[in-house]
């Protein structure tokens, strides 16, 4: 179950709006057929598994990281593939909560004769589909803030000048984040202060770039932007009614909102628009926000050994990261070295439960 969910997890970023589900079909303790999502979302998982296995499918077991669909879409539904390929028992940890499958696709393999078996790994499971759980109930997609922090805790220095904080390892770690999620948004200043292209650049993944979106209420996108004339992925433009948007941008318009509605109806238009996994990366007045609206699911935090000292920038606007831990908000998941540089991820506290 455990290898069915980190094979689903190879597609996460590329399947939206579908989530990147992991098939593996074992028969006599081999595994004889594997299945990830396709990018772009079809095909399903469990076709592509049974089509490896072929005949071998009859009497095997096949482990599958999110219950298998019940409903007629572009293709027939895996739960009718699995019991008609003569699988005798589907491992499946939890329950798909789109509509049209929540607990059909379950019912579906029983009526056919197949065993099935729920809650193995069902943690792992709904981290690893969180952004399409999180999407599918409450209309937003999961996000992840990233940033870097100097030895003294600040993102940069005072003035226009950028000091470099992290490595190369840190950097590659920050590219596969990049590839993992469906979209990246950074607010206007951190587009005019470095010009990002904001795209995946590990060796072959170029592909896996996410689509860019820019906050930009007031119009102040340069037409000549980087990621404007690149073309890598498309690039989005978070305006308001009436602000010119650049050629080569599409516009996603917001109803206007108060200051912890702005990021909820932001999240809200883009999970419409089939983003699952976002990325925060910029700057400090955007992480602020998503912060004190309680809408950041992981928060990543490379830690460097520059020292930037006085008047360097808060992560948080006017907070530093201590405000991630007082009041409980959230809890240190992960920790460990990146070449010179420390990984430490928070998770939102009441995350786990959000996705039970
Ligand atoms: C599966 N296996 O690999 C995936 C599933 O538009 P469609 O027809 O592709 O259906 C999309 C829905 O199918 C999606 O919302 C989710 O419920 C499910 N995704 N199901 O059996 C898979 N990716
Ligand atoms: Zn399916």
């Amino acid at each position: 179950m455990e290898a069915a969910i980190r094979l689903g997890l190879r597609h996460r970023g590329t399947t939206s709006p579908n989530p990147s589900v992991g098939a593996l079909i074992v028969r006599d303790g081999a595994i004889v057929g594997r299945g990830i999502t396709a990018a772009g979302g079809r095909p399903h998982a469990e076709t592509q598994a049974l089509l490896e296995a072929g005949a071998a499918a009859r009497g095997a077991t096949a482990y599958v990281s999110l219950e298998p669909c019940a409903h007629h879409g572009r293709t027939p539904p895996c739960a009718e593939a699995l019991a008609s390929a003569g699988i005798a028992r589907v491992v499946s940890p939890i329950s798909d909560p789109d509509p049209r499958v929540a607990g059909k696709g379950f019912a579906t393999l029983e009526a056919g004769g197949v065993d099935v078996v729920t809650g193995l790994c069902a943690d792992a499971a709904r981290l690893a589909h969180a952004g399409h759980i999180l999407n599918r109930r409450s209309g937003r997609p999961f996000v992840t803030l990233k940033l870097a922090v100097s030895a003294d805790g600040f993102i940069a220095a005072p003035g226009p000048r950028p000091v470099a904080i992290t490595g190369d390892e840190a950097r590659s770690h920050a590219h596969m984040l990049r590839a993992t999620h469906d979209a990246i948004l950074v607010g206007i200043g951190t587009v005019l202060a470095d010009d990002p292209a904001l795209t995946c650049r590990l060796p072959g993944m170029a592909a896996q770039s996410p689509i860019r979106i820019v906050l930009d209420r007031n119009g102040r996108m340069p037409v000549d932007a980087r990621m404007l004339t690149d073309s890598a992925a498309p690039v989005w433009i978070v305006s308001s009614e009436g602000s010119p948007v650049p050629s080569g941008a599409q516009a996603v318009i917001l109803a206007k909102a108060g200051r912890d509605g702005e990021v909820l109806s932001l999240l809200s238009a883009l999970g419409e628009r089939g983003v699952n996994w976002l990325l925060v990366e910029g700057g400090a007045q955007v992480a602020a926000s998503f912060l004190a609206a309680r809408l950041a699911d992981e928060i990543v935090i490379y830690s460097g050994e520059p020292v930037i000292g006085e008047g360097g920038l808060l992560p948080f606007a006017s907070a530093g990261l201590a405000v991630l831990v007082e009041d409980g908000a959230y809890t240190l998941v992960e920790e460990r070295q990146l070449g010179r540089d420390r990984l430490s991820v928070y998770r939102r506290a009441t995350l786990a439960r959000e996705l039970e």
